[in-house]
């Protein structure tokens, strides 16, 4: 619940935060979807790695990273997770496992599927987990990808947050079907489909899918349904735009992931006001001072821009 309410309330500031234009990065904000990261995430340890694509935030926090690294990205400073030079999307954190993630659309499934496959060699215990979209699953690069983590008993999970659309695109012009999980079934995987809004549901269904590849039994492919509730990029929604039918975003924000486990706990007196508002205090102090700190730090110097940036010369 909390973390869920973290990811929601870090993209609201951020929401807040954008039109003053001191935020030197594109963003694509993942309200709507917190219940996969933080339903997937909670069954990982700091030592996994994850990879992830343009909309990472809610990946990267629920993986750990702390907040301040990402929001001074966001500001393009000196202490932002790349030291300013990535933006919002190629996060990373090497010491929670995430070694980068990339805007290429299906990009970071090879290379999640390459941390898997080094974790075998090395014999180490760690799984190798994927987020990408419904987009990035019609990629060459997924279809190798899994092909080749079925071949090799790659202790991966594939978690494809079905949102509907790529970009401004509706799956159902894209696909004949819409059932994801039946594409990475035909390799020979374990794929199931859920309710990706029900954070319940994606926790034991990600146990089953982190049990099975730590158990040296090879990937596991879930297939999230969720949606997005702001526009593919930006701190507005589109469907004014005519991006998408606004009677379907609605349907969608009634069964808004956060606010249905809030009243799953309250109705099953799991969780009560007090303890929901202390949250709600605890996160706005963490976020309070993560703006600060992004806001008030430096911003890199001129010889920062070839620091740690692989180029040729004379080239
Ligand atoms: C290889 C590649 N092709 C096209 C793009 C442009 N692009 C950026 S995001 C996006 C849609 C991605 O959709 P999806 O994978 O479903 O992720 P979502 O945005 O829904 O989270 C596209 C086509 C890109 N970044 N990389």
């Amino acid at each position: 619940m909390r973390m869920m309410l973290f990811i929601r309330r870090f993209e609201e500031r951020v929401i807040s935060l954008y039109p003053q234009q001191e935020m030197k990065t594109p963003i694509h904000l993942c309200i709507g979807q917190e219940a996969v990261a933080a339903g997937v995430c909670a069954h990982l340890t700091p030592h996994d790695y994850l990879s992830s694509t343009h909309r990472s935030h809610g990946h990267c926090l629920a993986k750990g990273m702390d907040p301040q690294l990402l929001l001074a990205e966001f500001y393009g400073k000196v202490t932002g997770c790349c030291r300013g030079k990535g933006g919002s999307m190629h996060a990373a954190c090497p010491e929670r496992g995430i070694l980068g993630t990339s805007a290429i659309v299906g990009g970071g499934i090879p290379i999640g599927v390459g941390h898997a496959l080094a974790a075998k060699l090395r014999m180490e215990k760690r799984l190798s987990v994927v987020f990408f979209g419904d987009g990035a699953s019609e990629e060459g690069s997924f279809q190798e990808s899994l092909n080749f983590a079925v071949l090799k008993e790659l202790p991966v999970v594939f978690v494809c947050e079905n949102n509907f659309y790529a970009t401004n695109s509706p799956l159902k012009a894209r696909q004949p079907h819409q059932d994801i999980h039946r594409r990475a079934a035909s390799f020979g995987s374990p794929a199931e489909v859920v309710d990706g809004n029900n954070v319940w549901d994606v926790y034991r269904a990600a146990e089953r899918a982190v049990r099975h590849a730590r158990a040296g039994r090879g990937p596991y492919f879930l297939e999230c349904r969720t949606y997005r509730w702001q526009g593919h990029v930006g701190p507005n929604c589109d469907w004014q735009k005519g991006c998408r039918p606004k009677g379907e975003l609605l349907e969608w924000m009634d069964r808004c992931p956060v606010e249905a486990f809030r009243s799953t706990l309250m109705r099953e007196g799991i969780l009560d006001e007090p303890t929901m508002d202390s949250i709600n205090r605890e996160v706005s102090a963490i976020l309070d001072s993560a703006v600060l700190f992004a806001q008030e730090s430096t911003f890199p110097d001129a010889e920062e821009v070839m620091r740690n940036v692989y180029y040729m010369s004379g080239a």
